[in-house]
């Protein structure tokens, strides 16, 4: 990371100083400030009105414990977070985290990223997230009831549906959302939008389920469009088998293109003939099994334990798990073997390291605020949705978010040609995103 101005440095500096060995938050701000260095050497006023040095630091943080009893009887104790970072342009808006990795650093780097994923939705949306330590995998769905419980009644204290609005992330699917949103109700005595990834049948939106996997493949076919290529005859390669994988596979293989390999936390599968996105589903959705299966039901597919999924021949990678997951070695070993497009639908994906090297080899490359925008912009539908208490057809909200993908696209584009270069969309789409959060909070004052 270099940021080549000595207000930007300084403002790193302090960073550094306040969020001391927070390694994923100080990533995160290390990008966006280097980003931002010609833009601030055109902006003087927004120097002199301390937006980046207000930008950095949370408007709020909140730290709980949430105490709650496994099946067996004995009494467990997690951690939970809510950083409400930033609400100059609408309420807090961003997902709850359930994964043992879950931290103060983490909660904050995703937190800052949502500032900007929202602002260039064109939605009025704020920047939060939260989340907790607490892993879902192998509890009883009791147990992940009593979790939540304990979770919410401590959170309800903070949120609301004009306040900050929680969603979904990894670990938190439409299960964990029910059993929130019903302890929100029974404390607050009200039904209100204060949660999105609700069910549909109370409040929730269609389409929302598939909003961030359809909404990354509609990002990168906007921009294999730019280059007069499509998805048609391609090979993908996605990381991941949650809800933006999957869905992301969904969509990559109806605009025409081969999904040939998927993964978790245990290894992946490569299946030559493409993947067979209905046996995923049945393990993943409702077994919530392990990837490894898919290579006993699929004649044909291989499974390797492990990393290494990056080392697959492909035209299209598409990032889905998690942070710092594709590192220098697997953008090296992605570009020897000719990859031409990787857009990111997990929240920091890809390394400092491996994006230098995409940008420099001439990869098209599509950030995840931009590209997994879909999934927070049609909770933002939702929540139009909720306020005016009706309900669009799938195609209504679908056709929103193709929109709201297309405009992400050439609002990025179109700061990248001026700040930096066109298709540098890590500058362009930091830029936008700042710009429309930067206004608002010089309009509003010192606060
Ligand atoms: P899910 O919990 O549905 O799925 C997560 C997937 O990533 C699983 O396959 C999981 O494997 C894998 N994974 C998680 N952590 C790790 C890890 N440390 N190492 C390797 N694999 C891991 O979550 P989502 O699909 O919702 O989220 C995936 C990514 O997309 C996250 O970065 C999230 O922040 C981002 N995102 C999600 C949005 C949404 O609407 N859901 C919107 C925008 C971004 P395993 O089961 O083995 O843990
Ligand atoms: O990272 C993200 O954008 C999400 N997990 C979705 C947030 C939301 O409020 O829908």
């Amino acid at each position: 990371m270099q940021i080549n101005n000595a207000y930007l440095a300084e403002v790193y500096q302090k960073v550094e100083k306040r969020n001391p060995g927070e390694k994923e938050f100080l990533q995160a701000v290390g990008e966006v400030l280097e980003s931002l260095v010609p833009v601030i050497e055109k902006r003087p006023d927004l120097v002199s009105s301390g937006v980046v040095e207000r930008l950095v630091e949370p408007e709020r943080f909140i730290q709980f414990r949430v105490a709650w009893t496994d099946d067996s009887g004995k009494v467990q104790v997690n951690r939970g977070f809510r950083v409400q970072y930033n609400s100059a342009i609408g309420p807090y808006k961003g997902g709850l985290r359930f994964h043992p990795s879950v931290c103060s650093s983490v909660i904050k780097f995703l937190g800052f990223e949502q500032i900007f994923k929202n602002s260039l939705t064109g939605l009025p949306m704020g920047g939060g997230k939260g989340g907790s330590d607490f892993d879902p995998k192998g509890k009883s769905d009791n147990e992940v009831m009593r979790f939540c419980q304990a979770f919410m009644t401590e959170l309800q204290k903070y949120i609301g549906p004009d306040t900050d609005v929680p969603a979904g992330d990894i670990g938190v699917g439409a299960r964990e959302i029910g059993f929130l949103f019903g302890q929100y109700k029974r404390i607050r005595d009200e039904f209100s939008g204060v949660l999105t990834g609700k069910g549909l049948t109370y409040g929730g939106s269609l389409a929302r389920t598939q909003a961030t996997g359809y909404g990354l493949c509609y990002f990168t076919d906007n921009m294999l469009k730019k280059k007069g290529d499509s998805f048609v005859g391609k090979k993908v390669v996605i990381s991941g088998s949650g809800n933006v994988a999957i869905y992301a596979c969904e969509k990559a293989t109806q605009l025409g293109a081969k999904v040939v390999a998927m993964s978790d936390s245990n290894g992946y599968v490569y299946d030559a003939n493409g993947i067979n996105l209905a046996v995923v589903k049945q393990i993943k959705e409702v077994e919530r099994g392990r990837i490894k299966e898919y290579a006993a039901r699929v004649p044909g597919a291989v499974y390797t334990e492990g990393k290494g999924i990056w080392n697959i021949k492909c035209d299209i990678a598409l990032p889905c798990a998690t942070q710092n997951e594709l590192n220098g070695d697997d953008a090296k070993a992605l570009i020897a073997n000719g990859v031409k497009y990787v857009a990111e639908g997990a929240n920091m994906p890809s390394t400092p390291e491996a994006i230098e090297l995409f940008l420099a080899n001439g990869i098209y490359f599509g950030p995840a605020k931009a590209a997994n925008a879909g999934g927070v912009a049609t909770s933002g539908l939702e929540m139009s949705q909720n306020s005016m208490r009706l309900s669009w057809t799938f195609e209504e909200v679908d056709e929103k978010l193709c929109g709201i993908m297309k405009n992400i696209f050439e609002n990025a584009s179109a700061a990248a040609k001026e700040y930096a270069q066109e298709d540098n969309l890590v500058a362009g789409a930091n830029i936008a995103g700042f710009l429309k959060v930067a206004e608002a909070m010089k309009a509003q004052g010192v606060l």
